[in-house]
């Protein structure tokens, strides 16, 4: 190799070790984007496959209540439960346990103020995620 190929490589190498702590981040917050939306009627869907949610973070319409359609899509055992936030003193609402891989259960929760719900399986509590209701607060 010339000196100049190797100039070049350890560039290149530098480039890719910046660009990899650019992207890592230190936020908790879900990228902005990331969140699937309720539909009109305030109901989205969230399967449960490979010990994981299909998301991590949804996105829900203020004041109307949220409609949750939860799948199982394989042969362990979940739930689905959601918190008015991560400290679970609140509970707002939670499935039965469903095991799969074709089960599912529906959860409906209260119309809530705009914020930052947080939902989990009790039994696998790393699969978890933020429910974010937003909108304008409904008029008193
Ligand atoms: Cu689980």
């Amino acid at each position: 190799m010339t000196d100049l190929g190797r100039g070049a490589t350890a560039l290149l190498v530098v480039a890719a070790l910046v660009a990899a702590c650019t992207a890592s981040g230190g936020s908790t917050e879900p990228p902005t984007g990331v969140c699937v939306k309720t539909d009109a009627s305030n109901t989205v869907t969230l399967t449960a496959n490979n010990l994981q949610f299909s998301t991590a973070c949804i996105e829900a319409i203020v004041g109307k209540p949220i409609v949750i359609h939860f799948a199982n899509q394989e042969a362990v055992p979940h739930d689905l439960a959601v918190y008015k936030d991560n400290t679970k003193q609140q509970p707002l609402g939670k499935t039965d346990v469903i095991t799969g891989p074709n089960a599912s259960a529906t959860l409906t929760i209260p119309p809530q103020l705009p914020g930052r719900l947080y939902f989990e399986c009790t039994i696998h509590t790393s699969m978890n995620g933020s429910l974010v209701v937003r909108g304008d607060a409904p008029a008193p």
